[in-house]
């Protein structure tokens, strides 16, 4: 007997995706169904070669639902999430909301799969954000092998990362550049188009922004809570695929040429990282991809053990999509659940 899995927030950018590599992966559901807001309703997506119909969040019945994809942000998951699970399903979310509470595991399958067990509190998982899952995934096997001291990290977001509007958004002002017509700014701060924006999510008290504190907070939840790290978080012009340039200072010793190696057989990771034109990835290559792609990797020998590295993932993929599919394989995989039974 298969899976009933619900995706809130099908109609999104992450749900889309969701569905996308629900199909992909043959993941074992024997019913899919699509749940959005009101004003969503009857709105139809693709999963493979079927078309479903958007149901109303508000008014379904989770009792026969064994696993929920939540991706409708953080207001609707802090309201509904704890409902669902308390229905019976497990939610994996992928917004904000739960990430630090202590009751709620963080989970990248490839760096703390074990940690997933810690569901049963709240029947809720938590996705960590886009840019931190990529992270994380290439830290992992150095931080094994030489243990991370300290992670300074800038990265180059796409505007996916911030909705379908924010894509719009790049869209319409690239071509009111080329047609000399009005620029609207509406998603972003300031224009998008052919600029680069330091600042995503809001400010805090200490000036860094909300997209920066996640990052460090995140990091140590997921990876070590010894690990400091320090983000500066910036938008930039293209539709699909973080980036992001990380220096990483190690307790013990390790050479570029050890890194690339332990890169190269770590799970969810792919080197590609030639000395010559062109030797590295671009975001426009790793759109539509799984892996996270680790290249221009270097030794810092501006401290005692450091590397400089180029990370780069699809960020509605592995930042999202794909991350909570796995957490799900994940349950199946170990057992932590089974289908429910259905009525007939
Ligand atoms: C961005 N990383 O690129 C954000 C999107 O906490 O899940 C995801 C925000 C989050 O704008």
């Amino acid at each position: 007997m298969g899976y009933k899995v619900a995706v809130v927030g099908a109609t999104g950018n992450v749900g889309r995706e969701m569905l996308n590599i629900l199909d992909e992966r043959k993941f074992p559901a024997d019913e899919v169904v699509v749940l959005a807001s009101r004003r969503s309703v009857g709105v139809e997506v693709s999963y493979g070669d079927r078309t479903l119909k958007v149901k109303a969040l508000e008014h379904y019945d989770f009792s026969d639902v064994d696993i929920c994809l939540m991706s409708a942000g953080g207001a609707v998951s802090k309201e509904w999430s704890p409902k669902i699970g308390a229905a019976g399903a497990v939610v994996i979310d992928n917004s904000s909301a739960w990430r630090m509470d202590p009751d709620v595991p963080l989970i990248v399958p490839e760096v703390n799969a074990d940690a997933v067990a810690g569901f049963t509190k709240k029947n809720i998982i938590a996705n960590p954000n886009c840019s931190t899952a990529q992270l994380v995934v290439a830290l992992k096997p150095l931080h094994d092998k030489a243990t991370i001291t300290r992670v300074v990290v800038a990265t180059y977001q796409s505007v996916s990362g911030a909705g379908k509007d924010a894509m719009d958004e790049l869209f319409s002002q690239t071509k009111a550049v080329y047609t000399n017509s009005e620029l609207v700014n509406k998603k972003f701060p300031k224009r998008i188009a052919f600029n680069v924006i330091p600042e995503i999510d809001v400010f805090m008290e200490d000036g860094y922004t909300k997209e920066e504190w996640k990052m460090m907070m995140e990091t140590k939840k997921i990876l070590d809570p010894k690990i400091r790290l320090t983000a500066t978080c910036v938008r930039v012009p293209v539709f699909v695929g973080h980036s992001e340039a990380v220096n990483i200072e190690f307790a013990n010793p390790i050479t570029a040429d050890e890194a690339r190696n332990i890169l190269r057989n770590a799970p969810g990771c792919l080197v590609i990282d030639k000395h010559e034109p062109g030797g590295y990835v671009t975001p426009y290559e790793a759109a539509g991809e799984d892996a996270t792609y680790i290249s221009r990797i270097r030794e810092d020998n501006t401290v005692e053990n450091g590397l400089s590295l180029w990370c780069v993932s699809d960020n509605l993929r592995k930042g999202a999509a794909l991350n909570a599919i796995q957490i799900a394989e994940c349950l199946i995989n170990r057992k932590l659940i089974s289908a429910k039974k259905k009525a007939a």
